[in-house]
Order: structure tokens, then sequence, then C-alpha cells
């Protein structure tokens, strides 16, 4: 028998800054149940998906107390997973029998904040978290930019890495949005199995550090998930926040992606869309035995460079012995 997943890529709109997370759990509920009615094991919500794309503004100054000593930045987060307000998702989906993957902001009760999905089974277990590894954007107030991504401000990068989770019948990762355009993060989670990556983004159409990869922004988000799902021999589901929000236009193009790296669904709005596709799990090994036999064809030996530096600093730099002694270690 083939394992079969039946999975809903539940891509959302805008969310905006005044709404409340009782408006946006009530949207994602109705796409859950879109999920329910269209046989889905599994609904995927995108990166940060219970509130706007807050790292968009520098917070810190004129951050308003809203309530008692909360600010408006502390309420962007969650400090428990589920709480009374995201309760109610985990309870529809025990109710359906569906699983759910959810992002958001979390707060840990030890003060650490990072940017987590959390993977839900169908019976409203927690079977796992993940927290971005790939912290995009910068640190300080840059007024020259038509808008903020201060997510290295608000986030700590993850000390934990990537890992994998037996789940719906297969073996299931995660990423989140800026992770998905580093190659190491599929081959990481392909070195452990991986059938099925679930990837949520937020991704402006307008890159302030270079606007010439403005019109490339389709074309790149597919691009990297379909180079990630083919040399790995893995489904790639890939979920959007698009739209326009606070005035901020963002990526839609939400995707299913087959480990033969082809599109089999994709969005055809920027808005609250449940794209629907069943994945075979057992497609995952015609890749993985044959030309991605990691066992019999990957040359470790010969890529130690890769888990020894970040940049390229001995090319640049012209020093063929430094560049040596990192190969032969
Ligand atoms: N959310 C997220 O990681 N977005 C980034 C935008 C990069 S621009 C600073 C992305 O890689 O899509």
């Amino acid at each position: 028998m083939t394992r079969s997943v039946r999975v809903g890529a539940a891509q959302l709109g805008p969310i905006a800054r005044a709404d409340s997370r009782e408006s946006v759990v009530e949207r994602l509920l109705v796409l859950l149940r879109d999920g329910a009615a269209s046989g889905c094991d599994l609904v995927v919500f995108p990166e940060l998906a219970l509130t706007t794309f807050f790292p968009r503004w520098y917070l810190d100054e004129g951050d308003v107390e809203i309530a008692g000593d909360t600010t408006e930045l502390d309420s962007y987060y969650e400090t428990e997973m589920p709480g009374p307000l995201t309760q109610p998702l985990f309870d529809e989906a025990r109710r359906l029998g569906i699983g759910f993957c959810l992002g958001y902001a979390e707060l840990t009760p030890d003060g650490h904040r990072y940017n987590t999905y959390v993977l839900v089974d169908g019976g409203g277990d927690i079977v796992g978290h993940y927290r971005k590894v790939h912290i995009p954007g910068h640190e300080m107030h840059e007024p020259e930019r038509q808008f903020q991504h201060l997510e290295r401000r608000y986030f700590e990068e993850s000390p934990e890495g990537f890992h994998v989770h037996k789940a719906f019948d297969g073996i299931v990762g995660m990423a989140i949005c800026n992770d998905r355009r580093w190659p190491e993060t599929y081959r990481v989670m392909g070195l452990q199995g991986v059938e099925m990556i679930l990837i949520g983004y937020n991704t402006p159409l307008h890159y302030a550090p270079d606007p010439s990869q403005n019109p490339l922004q389709a074309f790149h988000n597919h691009l990297v998930m379909q180079a990630g799902a083919y040399q790995n021999g893995t489904w790639v589901i890939g979920v959007a926040k698009g739209g326009v929000e606070e005035g901020v236009e963002s990526l839609a193009q939400t995707a299913i992606i087959a480990p033969s790296g082809q599109v089999v669904a994709q969005a055809a709005t920027i808005g609250d869309e449940l794209v629907v596709a069943s994945c075979d799990l057992d497609m995952c090994e015609k890749y993985k035995k044959t030309l991605f036999d990691f066992d019999r064809y990957r040359r470790p030996e010969m890529y130690g460079l890769i888990a020894k530096t970040g940049g390229p600093r001995a090319l640049v730099e012209g020093d063929p012995d430094a560049l040596k002694e990192q190969h032969d270690e």
C-alpha cells in the first residue's frame, strides 16, 4: 500500500496590525475546516501566521504599553502553545482528525525569542517544534529603508538545528522562510531521510539591499524549493503569507513540490487559499535510491569546508594554505 498524505497548503492573505488574534484564529479555522472537507491529513500555515509581520517596524522607541506592562512588541509573541487564544485550533484539529503546522513568534519562559513552527498530529497532540535557523534582515533601525526587516533584532538564531519527525506515516521536517534559500537546510534533513519539508514564508517583493532582485522574487522562491526537493528526493510544501500587508507587498505563490522537483499544485490568488495535493511519500524512494543514493554517491570527505566555514574568506584572501588546511581536516 502506498503512503499518501493529502496536504493543504493554507496560504494567508495580509494580517493587519490591528487585527485581533481571535479574528486571525477564525481565518485559520476556516482553512482547517476547508482542509478537512477536502480530505486533507495535514494543513500547513505560513510563518508568523497569528500576527502581522511585525519585524517591518522598529518598535523599541515609542513602543506603547497596551495592557498592564505588556508592550506592542511583546503582544506579538506567544508565551504558551497552545494558549487560550490558540487552543480552539488544537480542539478543532482533534475534532476533525486533521493535523496542522503553525508558525508563530515564541517567547520562552526564560526569555528567549524564536521564530517557531509547531507540528500537531490528527489527534491534536504536538509532534515537535522547529525554531528558525537562518535569521535574515538587520538589528538596528535603518530609517532610509521603505520598511524595516528587523528579524535579527526580534529573534535569536536557533541553537537546535534541523530535525525530522516520524509523523503522518512518513518522515517530516520543518523550515521557515529564509531557511529555504540555503541548500544545507534541505541536505541536513535529507541526510535524516526526510520525505516532506514544510516551509512557511513572508517574503516582501521589495528587497532594499538590492532592488534588482525584486522582479526575481517569484523565480527565486520556486527555484530554491524545487532544487531542494529534487536534490533530496523529498516533497516540499511552501506556504506564503502574501498580498499587501500594511502597505508592503509580499510574494504569494504557495506551492506543493514533488520529489521530482515539479510543482504539482500552486496558489492562484494572493489571499487566503487552500492549495491541496495528495503526496505519495513512496515517490521519494525513486530519487533517494537512484541518482541521489547518498550512501553510494555522496563524497562527504570532499565537502569538509561546508561545515567549517561560514564564508569564502580563505578564497577571497587568496590564502591557498588556509584553504588546504580546511580541506585536509
Ligand atoms: N521572513 C523571511 O525570512 N523573509 C526573508 C526576506 C529576506 S529580506 C531581508 C526571505 O528570505 O524571504
